[in-house]
C-alpha cells in the first residue's frame, strides 16, 4: 500500500502557471473529493478541465492531467494539477489535498516511488537530480544519457556477468560434491577477472569525466597581492565584479564567478594576495586563499613576468602538488626574467 503523496512540482513562486502532482493508490479517491469531476472510472491517461472545490466554494479552475498506473513517472496512479500560479492558490489546493487524505511527499519522494516500481534504476533516479541541475548544455546532454539508461545498459552486463561468476564460486567450494556443475578453475577467474579490469576502469574514468561535466570544475586564481587576480577573474567573467586597484591587499575575501567554457562549467575563485602579514583582516583572508588552493580542482598561479620574488617561490612551493597553469601576467611591463623563471618554476 503507497500513501498519496502530494507536491508542488515547480518552483515555490508567483508564476503564470503551477504545477501540483499527486502519487498513490488512493490519487484517483483522493482529487475527486475537491474536482468538480469524477476520476475514479478513468481508465486511461486523461486530460480534464475543471474546478478544484472546497465544499461549493471554486478555489481555482484547473486543468488536470490523470495517469492511470502502472503508465506513470512512479509507476502508480498520478495525477498532475496544473492550478494558476498564485502561492495563495497552491496553499489552498494543497492543503485540501491534504485534508482529504494525501500526505506532503519528502524531497526525492517521487523519483524513489519510481525506483521502487521499477521505472528506472538507481543512475537513473541520480540522472534526474543531475538534469534539473544542469548549467551546460554538455552535462544536460549527459544527464539525458543517463536517463535514457545508457549507463545502466553499460554497467548491467558487467555487474550480471560478476554476480554469475561469485555463484559459481560459491557453489564450487559450497558443494564439491555436484557433478552436473560446471567446476571453476583458478585460471577461469585469473583469465575472467582480467578480462573485466579494463571494462571497470574504463568505467570509473568515463564516470569521473562524466562527473567534471556535470559539476565542473572549481579554480582557484592565486598569487602574491597585486599580481592581477582579480583583473583575470574580471576578465573571464566579462564584468567588474571583484575591485581592483593597485594598492597591494585589495581583496580580502574570495569572491566567485562562474564561466561557461565551451560547456564546460567553471567555478572561479579570486582569493586574497598571499603574503605575510600582520594586518588580522588580511591574514584571514590568506588563510582563505589557502583553503580555496586545497578545495580547487584545477589553481591558477599568478605571477609578474618580469619579476620572480620570495613571495612567488613561496606560492609555487604551496601549489606545487596541485594541477595547475602558471601564468605570467602584466607582460607588458617586460618579459626579460622570464627564462630564469621558467627554470625556477620547472624545479617545483
Ligand atoms: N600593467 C599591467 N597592469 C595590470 C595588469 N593586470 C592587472 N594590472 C593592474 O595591477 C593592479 C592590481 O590588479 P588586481 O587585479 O587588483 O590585483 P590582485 O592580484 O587582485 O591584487 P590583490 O587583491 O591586492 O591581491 C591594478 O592596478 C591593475 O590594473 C597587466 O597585465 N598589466
Ligand atoms: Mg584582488
Amino acid at each position: 500500500m503507497f500513501e498519496t503523496i502530494v507536491a508542488l512540482a515547480t518552483p515555490p513562486m508567483k508564476s503564470a502557471l503551477a504545477v501540483i502532482r499527486l502519487s498513490g493508490d488512493d490519487c484517483f479517491e483522493i482529487v475527486s473529493k475537491c474536482f468538480s469531476k469524477d476520476l475514479k472510472q478513468i481508465k486511461k491517461r486523461t486530460v480534464m478541465v475543471g474546478n478544484i472545490l472546497d465544499d461549493t466554494h471554486v478555489v481555482d479552475e484547473v486543468v488536470l492531467l490523470a495517469y492511470v498506473s502502472p503508465k506513470s513517472f512512479t509507476g502508480e496512479n498520478s495525477v498532475e494539477i496544473m492550478c494558476h500560479g498564485s502561492m495563495l492558490i497552491v496553499g489552498e489546493i494543497i492543503s485540501l489535498l491534504i485534508k482529504h487524505g494525501a500526505r506532503e511527499a519528502k524531497r526525492g519522494e517521487f523519483s524513489q516511488r519510481s525506483f521502487l516500481h521499477q521505472k528506472m534504476d538507481l543512475v537513473q533516479a541520480e540522472s534526474i537530480n543531475d538534469l534539473i541541475n544542469a548549467q551546460t548544455s554538455e552535462a544536460k546532454k549527459l544527464s539525458l544519457f543517463a536517463l535514457e539508461g545508457v549507463v545502466s545498459n553499460l554497467i548491467k552486463p558487467l555487474k550480471s556477468s560478476l554476480i554469475d561468476l561469485i555463484s559459481a564460486i560459491e557453489v564450487t567450494i559450497d558443494y564439491p560434491e555436484y557433478t552436473d556443475i560446471e567446476e571453476v578453475n583458478k585460471e577461469a577467474i585469473i583469465q575472467y577477472v582480467d578480462k573485466t579490469i579494463p571494462l571497470v576502469k574504463q568505467l570509473i574514468e568515463g564516470g569521473i569525466k562524466g562527473q567534471i561535466i556535470t559539476n565542473g570544475i572549481k579554480v582557484a586564481i592565486v598569487g602574491k597581492p597585486n599580481v592581477g587576480k582579480s583583473s583575470l577573474l574580471n576578465s573571464f567573467l566579462n564584468e567588474e565584479k571583484a575591485i581592483v586597484t593597485d594598492i597591494a591587499g585589495t581583496t580580502r575575501d574570495v569572491v566567485e564567478g562562474e564561466v561557461n567554457l565551451n560547456g564546460l562549467m567553471l567555478h572561479l575563485m579570486d582569493t586574497a594576495g598571499i603574503r605575510e602579514s600582520k594586518d588580522k583582516i588580511e591574514s584571514i583572508g590568506i588563510d582563505k586563499s589557502k583553503k580555496s588552493i586545497d578545495l580547487a580542482d584545477l589553481v591558477i598561479v599568478l605571477l609578474e613576468a618580469s619579476k620572480l620574488d620570495e613571495e612567488d617561490k613561496q606560492i609555487l612551493e604551496y601549489t606545487k602538488n596541485k594541477k595547475r597553469i602558471i601564468v605570467y601576467n602584466k607582460a607588458d611591463l617586460g618579459l626579460h626574467r622570464k627564462n630564469k623563471m621558467e627554470k625556477h618554476i620547472s624545479r617545483h
